[in-house]
């Protein structure tokens, strides 16, 4: 049995069928972690969700911002942007079966020594805390209370994290942490409008991998969403979102066996 993650996919289907074919994955055999944004942006989330709910218990998933965005599109609590796609995804006759599964998807999960989230592991936060923290935001997602948790999602605030916040500060905090975050400050405080690669950033933000306060954890942590960051293997990390939307590749990693090894599919 091998163990892949896939980065970003975005809606591109192409590239996923292209990319699972080149890495021979078996879904009898092996299994994939997709780190989030499997839709939205590119040309065909219909068949990206067709391809992955095919995959049945060969695949997990970990929920992204797209994701998040296209749930709440759903269920009205966002208008449609000129620049998302997903609309013949919410038409499709099959929406709604889509919609229930991405809803349930976690935030982070944990397998075989890696942990999986679509941005990152907040740094002051080590493994067991921040599954704990993901698990209350599923909890909200999965729970009678969805729609209201959806609503109240958007918005960068509050930006530092304190064990006291309680409500939806709490849940948007953890939800930005694990969805949106390429740079902290130096008490860990969200910065989420720089988004370019490390070296672009203002004085005093550091990737949430390099921050001052950042725990060590043991297991590796492996997530997309930062496209101008690419493929990153250090510091404790494997970074897979290789643009894949933005006309860069789709990547994948085999985790185990060991070594890791990457394949890229152009898109
Ligand atoms: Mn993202």
């Amino acid at each position: 049995m091998a163990l892949f993650a896939i980065g970003d996919v975005q809606g591109c289907a192409d590239a996923l069928d292209r990319l699972l074919e080149d890495i021979r994955f078996e879904p009898s055999r092996d299994h994939v972690v997709f780190v989030g944004d499997l839709v939205n942006r590119g040309p065909d989330s219909v068949t990206v969700m067709e391809r992955v709910l095919a995959l049945g218990d060969a695949a997990s998933c970990v929920l992204g911002n797209h994701d998040l965005n296209t749930l709440a599109v759903a269920e009205g609590m966002r208008p449609l942007k000129p620049r998302d796609t997903v609309g013949p995804l919410l038409a499709s006759p099959r929406a709604a079966d889509w919609l229930s599964w991405l809803r349930q998807q976690p935030l982070a999960l944990s397998r075989d020594g890696y942990v999986f989230t679509h941005a990152g592991i907040h740094p002051s936060w080590d493994t067991s805390t921040a599954l704990a923290r993901a698990q209350e935001v599923q909890a909200a997602l999965t729970g009678d209370g969805y729609r209201d948790f959806l609503a109240a999602m958007f918005g960068a605030e509050p930006a530092l994290w304190q064990d006291g916040l309680t409500g939806m500060d709490r849940l948007r905090f953890i939800t930005n942490a694990f969805t949106r975050m390429r740079y902290v400050d130096a008490d860990g405080a969200l910065d989420l409008e720089e988004t370019g690669p490390p070296g672009s950033q203002r004085n005093g933000l550091w990737p949430w991998f390099r921050a001052p306060l950042r725990r060590e954890l043991d297991e590796t942590v492996v997530f997309g969403h930062w496209s101008s960051l690419g493929y990153y293997t250090r510091d404790g990390v494997i970074a897979l979102d290789t643009g894949c939307v933005w006309g860069g590749q789709l990547t994948a990693v085999r985790l185990a066996p060991l070594p890791v090894i990457s394949r890229c599919i152009l898109c």
